[in-house]
């Protein structure tokens, strides 16, 4: 806290005004100032990125002035917050939709363009920050946009990764992984903050004592630490509040090891250096597939660490007691990847702070709530007894204590034996291990799922125990998406179109574009989004022809499929469609076939062997195609590398048809369909996760439907699935199948996708034969309509309207009501 009155009374007097609404002449003097003060440049050396970074300094300025107003505001409030804790951030670039934010696009562009400079080469600049690997790390910053937005008095935190997700390339068709340097050129939005630093403890033991009044002390003696300091990067709301996404990056508590240093050994005394800062070096790239290594673990943990002792520090500077922690803060664990929270605040209270156990339990559990967001199995974290015992050797020893006070409970309230084992939080089948979302889920006052029918699901298999035990902690907040960011920022051709029919209310209420309705078939206006969607998709076939070669025709169909690269969301199957209709053409039966770009994106993890043999079948399958001038009319497929939230930017408003073909059972919502439907594309789906939501919203007629359901995904596994048979009985199916080890695809060899191949006609584990006539015959209904232009058009307008509910903004106000409690309090 300042004491020093003089800087009080000139920030009471001087008030910080409002970032909002520049004048051009206040954006040139403050981006030249930066430009030459800022940065030290003078005009004749200055590169396109210095231009890019005087403007991100400037930006970034006023958008503190935002946050700056708001904590004053919350301080005046005294308002209850929240912290987000979360692994994985995907923010996207931050220039333009700060601009848009603070409402000066236009009069920026202004303002360069009298310098002779184009906004879009300087935005263009930007490397984004790839602090995650796909939907749940662009989840966490589509919340972070909608908490500011509201006003709600809150924090995210997170690991500051020096390498962020690899930047994928193709070499010969397969996916090669380059490391990610985000931070090559600088980054000029985050500020340092030393003198914010937590040490984190590993490793050691525990000595038990009894002090004088006989109470248990427990000292964990570490036998490393490391520090945490703090990273903030600032996030702006809509003409709104700003909030800290705070990251914490790893470094050596001393720089060098001097005992070595003295002896001459220069070498050793950095290396412990390296060793401390290696914890914040690199993202794991797996998505739902837990890597299960021990320095996942550490990062794990140092970042909660220092959350949590960060989080501690706020309250207790503002005189508070830790026996109401619960009743100040709102701790949100993202996935279980933070939930060794749970035992770390345990332990910061009974053994630090000296509370009893039973009220530390009562503010621990009152202060975590905890978003499930994989029904998978192979994507449960589960930590080895022995590992989480040596890394964490007190958390480990809590974890006991949690567990057998739960069990007891469970015991008293006559649960099986069974059940018992089934609900405990350590698995004791085979090695032992902790299963760390029965942790998050033991520790927490409420437990969501991210769509309705994965919610459902939720209760019904993964942790039914618990629900029947506790049905009133379990609870259902539907994901959404930024739509300012993937609408208003992305496609502002549509978005324009809109605010000249409606206003702009929709950027800040997305229910209000039902206010289009009338529109819907009117024909000048379904010709006007036509000609939006066409030039989108102008732009997109400029950039693919740049980064692929190939040149793709606007006119055609766009049918994308964006997202991770994972057998259970099927790209394969979207491959089998288009082999189908390349033997169709082939056989001279491909009349009804609208012409049509199938574009893919998206990456694999660098160990998944299937899902890189995937991306290897579909740049096969584009070479063969593209190149074959009997169907190159009428097909064309390409993988487009490097999908990010800066690419996403541009595919979205490009689409005409959202491919969204898990299995029933095994997407838990998606996001990426959310943001198709919001750009007015067309969805072809299944009945999983939010295209369940989304298909209620916009119209039966509205969606393309296929697949079985869920439950009948369940019955077809429970009788035995027998993947040949289905093989035998269809010639089609069966034509396709053969095609991928004809050799045709592969020059010759027979052997490149056999893999593939065996594994559907052997397994099939995610039902893509049983689903491959439905889908094939969705498809066609498909190119039937796109051939009625006019028809697609209003279909399209009728997606976009009824996307209200797909607002990040509503999901926040869903926590706010249901979970957090608590009240906004915006500046503007
Ligand atoms: C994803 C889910 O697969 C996706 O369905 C959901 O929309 C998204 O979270 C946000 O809730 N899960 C992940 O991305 N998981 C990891 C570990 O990356």
């Amino acid at each position: 806290k300042t004491q020093n009155k003089n800087i009080e009374d000139y920030f009471t007097s001087s008030k910080p005004g409002s970032g909002l609404d520049l004048s051009k002449e206040e954006i040139k003097k403050s981006f030249l100032e930066k430009l030459f003060y800022g940065l030290g440049r003078i005009p004749t050396v200055a590169t396109d990125n210095d231009y890019y970074s005087a403007l991100a300094l400037a930006v970034r300025d006023w958008v503190f002035r935002q946050y700056v107003r708001s904590l004053e505001e919350y301080a005046e409030q005294d308002s209850r917050g929240v912290a987000y804790l979360s692994a994985e951030y995907l923010p996207g670039p931050h220039l333009g939709n700060n601009l848009l934010n603070l409402s000066i696009t236009k009069t920026t562009r202004e303002a360069l363009a009298d310098l002779d400079l184009d906004l879009d080469k300087i935005l263009e600049q930007e490397v984004e920050p790839g602090l995650g690997n796909g939907g749940l790390g662009r989840l966490a910053s589509c919340y972070l946009d909608s908490m500011a937005t509201l006003g709600v008095p809150s924090i995210g935190y997170g690991i500051r990764y020096e390498f962020g997700i690899f930047n994928q390339t193709l070499k010969d068709g397969w996916q090669a992984e380059v490391t990610d340097k985000w931070l090559h050129y600088g980054n000029p939005w985050e500020v340092v903050r030393p003198e914010i630093a937590f040490e984190v403890k590993f490793g050691g033991y525990t000595e038990h004592k009894y002090d004088s009044n006989n109470k248990l002390q427990v000292n964990w003696i570490p036998d490393s630490e490391i520090r945490g300091t703090a990273y903030d990067t600032p996030i702006l709301g809509y003409r709104s509040n700003g909030i800290i996404m705070r990251l914490w990056s790893a470094e050596a508590i001393e720089s060098f090891d001097f005992a070595a240093y003295n002896m001459g050994d220069y070498y050793r005394a950095v290396e412990k250096k390296m060793r401390s800062e290696n914890i914040t070096k690199v993202l794991y790239p797996n998505d739902e597939n837990l890597s299960g290594k021990e320095l996942r673990l550490k990062q794990q943990y140092f970042f909660v660490s220092c959350s949590l002792q960060d989080i501690i520090r706020l309250h207790l500077l503002q005189g508070r007691e830790l026996e109401n922690f619960h009743e100040k803060f709102n701790i949100q664990l993202n996935d279980t990847h933070p939930s060794i929270a749970v035992a770390e605040l345990m332990r910061i209270l009974v053994d630090i702070h000296q509370m009893e156990w039973d009220e530390a339990w009562h503010v621990t559990r009152h202060t975590f709530a905890y978003t499930n967001h994989t029904l998978l199995p192979e994507a449960l974290e589960k930590w080895s007894v022995n590992l989480l015992g040596r890394l964490l050797p007190r958390h480990l020893e809590i974890i006991y204590e949690i567990n057998s006070r739960f069990l007891n409970e469970l015991r008293k309230q006559n649960f099986s034996t069974e059940q018992i084992s089934r609900m405990s939080l350590i698995d004791d089948r085979g090695e032992p291990s902790i299963r760390m979302a029965h942790l998050a889920t033991v520790g927490s006052h409420k437990v969501n799922g991210v769509s309705a029918l994965h919610s459902r699901l939720l209760k019904s298999m993964v942790l039914q125990d618990f629900a029947e035990l506790w049905p009133e902690k379990f609870t259902n907040v539907t994901n959404g998406v930024a739509h300012r960011r993937f609408l208003a920022l992305s496609n502002p051709g549509l978005a324009d179109l809109i605010t000249r029919k409606i206003g702009k209310e929709w950027l800040t209420d997305l229910s209000a574009l039902r206010n289009l309705e009338k529109f819907a078939d009117d024909k000048s206006f379904q010709e006007e989004w036509r000609n939006i969607k066409f030039k989108n998709k102008e732009r997109l076939t400029a950039l693919i022809e740049e980064r692929t070669g190939v040149k793709l025709d606007p006119s055609m169909l766009f049918d994308i499929h964006v997202k991770r690269i994972h057998e259970y969301k099927r790209q394969h199957l979207k491959v089998l469609h288009i082999l189908s209709l390349y033997l169709r053409l082939k056989n001279g039966k491909g009349k009804d076939i609208s012409p049509t770009s199938f574009i893919f994106g998206g990456k694999a993890a660098p160990g998944y062997f299937m899902a890189k043999r995937i991306i290897k079948l579909i740049t096969a399958v584009a070479d063969l195609i593209n190149n074959d001038p009997e169907v190159n009319k009428k097909l064309k497929v390409v993988f487009l590398p490097n999908f990010s939230v800066k690419l996403a930017q541009q595919v979205y408003p490009a689409a005409d048809l959202s491919e969204q073909i898990s299995m029933a059972g095994k997407e838990a919502s998606g996001t990426g369909n959310m943001k198709f439907s919001l750009n007015g594309a067309l969805t072809i789906g299944t009945l999983d996760g939010a295209n369940v939501e989304i298909r209620e919203e916009v119209g039966e007629k509205n969606f393309f439907l296929f697949g079985l359901t869920t439950e009948e995904v369940q019955e077809t596994k429970k009788a035995g699935y027998h993947p040949y048979r289905i093989y035998e009985q269809n010639n089609d199916l069966r034509e396709v199948m053969d095609f991928l080890i004809s050799g045709k695809l592969s020059k010759g060899d027979k052997e490149l996708f056999r893999p593939i191949y065996d594994n559907l006609l052997q397994q099939d584990p995610y039902l893509l034969l049983k689903d491959y006539q439905s889908y094939i015959e969705a498809m066609d209904e498909v190119h039937k309509t796109w051939k009625d232009q006019n028809e697609w058009a209003k279909r399209s307008i009728l997606n976009v309207i009824n996307m209200g509910k797909f607002s990040s903004d509503r999901s926040i106000s869903d926590y706010c009501e249901d979970i957090w409690k608590v009240e906004t309090v915006k500046v503007v």
